[in-house]
């Protein structure tokens, strides 16, 4: 029975999406076996680095003061600043209720110590069974970094993430400070030079070949600063020229470039210090024509970078975009974003991931992001029916998949 009307429009595609278990394809969440790798709770949720660069903005405290505090004490200070001395209505903070009120918690008390006690005594696997639940995501894919001793005894000792956690190989080091990277590498029993030689390429293959045995990861990604070109001369391109490209081929693994991060413009608010800058996407268009065989993965940092990264996968097959990354996930630009991808690429991206660092944040990053979407969606479809076109739920329930999953696992060449 095709859809008559706008409103059963509005049911279809909302429904559709709430329906619609997702794979959110970029987290940095790891599985509950993974120990305390894994953030979760009330105190985490408002410790969010998103939330410390907030409140340093009311705060006469200073942020090595505030860093000194316990994460109880941290959360109190944020809690008192952005949410009761002041209505909580950026994005983090609106999350953080998003997220409380999903929980079953009454949040007319504003009684932080409430919540606390809520969700105290609940094991992590509890947690992450109803967050994940609520939330309805079928699959969390992970950032796992080699070079992270807590990760190396979980891979090396052959342990298993949960099959609802996927892992992704994180190589930052690699390809942008290989120079610092090296001594790293030595320590690890690889044989590599502090420059890019014919030596130091074999040692980072064979660490990169031993990672993928050990972790299986979905794909290898990296963070790029705004600064990244390829090609150019130095250590950090050979790598991936010489090393990350091919190793990539040979394992069948997208390469995930996330591009405009500058790290640390202000060190004094460590996690909560970086900043962006706008990239020349050139040097994607050059890897995307002159590696056909590699896939990449890439999301973008700067909104001044997202209509060309648009353009650039109407260009090439072998490109897959990729949500509304961190200083970008934000209504109005997931908005914009988002209408620019369906009026340019049709359904042939994926919209979203939740950067999620705190289990819980999942069911707001989610809950936002899927309002936005349908939205959209429904101004689309609200087009085709405008041009005549048949609607059937069906098939906006399989585009919904797509958008929410498939097109990943598609570009993967893996069925889930
Ligand atoms: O490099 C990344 O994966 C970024 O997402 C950073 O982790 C950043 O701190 C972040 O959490 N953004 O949401
Ligand atoms: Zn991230």
């Amino acid at each position: 029975m095709p859809i008559g009307t706008i409103s059963a429009l509005e049911e279809a595609v909302h429904e559709s999406l709430a329906r619609q278990p997702i794979t959110d394809i970029h987290t940095h969440l790891y599985s509950p076996n993974m120990g305390n790798l894994l953030l979760w709770g009330v105190d985490e949720l408002l410790t969010y680095h998103y939330l410390v660069a907030e409140v340093m903005r009311w705060s006469d405290t200073p942020p090595d003061v505030f860093y000194g505090w316990s994460k109880q004490q941290q959360a109190d200070h944020i809690w008192q600043m952005l949410f009761v001395n002041h209505s909580p209505i950026s994005e983090a903070q609106r999350g953080v209720l998003t997220t409380l009120q999903a929980l079953g918690l009454d949040l007319t008390t504003r009684d932080l110590n409430a919540y606390r006690a809520a969700l105290a005594g609940l094991t992590a696997e509890q947690h992450v069974d109803r967050v994940l639940a609520l939330a309805n995501i079928a699959h969390v894919v992970m950032t796992n970094d080699p070079f992270d001793p807590l990760e190396q005894a979980f891979w090396q000792a052959g342990h298993k993430p949960d099959p609802r956690f996927h892992p992704v190989l994180r190589i930052d080091p690699l390809v942008r400070g290989y120079n610092q990277a090296a001594p790293q590498l030595r320590d690890q029993g690889y044989d590599v030079d502090d420059d890019a030689t014919e030596r130091s390429f074999q040692g980072v293959r064979r660490f990169l070949r031993d990672w993928i045995q050990w972790m299986n990861p979905l794909y290898m990604a990296a963070s790029l600063p705004p600064t990244f070109r390829f090609p150019e001369t130095s250590a950090n391109a050979a790598i991936l020229r010489e090393c990350v490209l091919p190793i990539c081929r040979e394992a069948g693994l997208p390469f995930a470039m996330m591009i405009g991060s500058e790290r640390l413009i202000n060190p004094a608010l460590r996690l909560a210090g970086d900043g962006l800058g706008r990239a020349d996407l050139s040097s994607v268009a050059y890897l995307a024509r002159e590696y056909p065989h590699n896939k990449f993965l890439v999301t973008v940092l700067s909104r001044e970078n997202q209509h060309e990264l648009i353009v650039l996968a109407r260009k090439f097959s072998n490109l897959m975009i990729f949500g509304c990354w961190w200083f970008v996930n934000n209504p109005v630009i997931i908005e914009d974003i988002t209408r620019m991808r369906v009026e340019m690429l049709g359904l042939s991206f994926i919209p979203q991931h939740s950067d999620a660092r705190i289990l819980d944040q999942v069911i707001y990053k989610w809950a936002h992001s899927r309002a936005i979407i349908g939205k959209v969606l429904v101004d689309k479809y609200a087009a085709l029916m405008q041009a005549g076109w048949r609607l059937e739920r069906a098939e906006i329930e399989r585009d919904v998949a797509d958008l929410l999953s498939n097109n990943f696992w598609r570009f993967l060449g893996r069925s889930i």
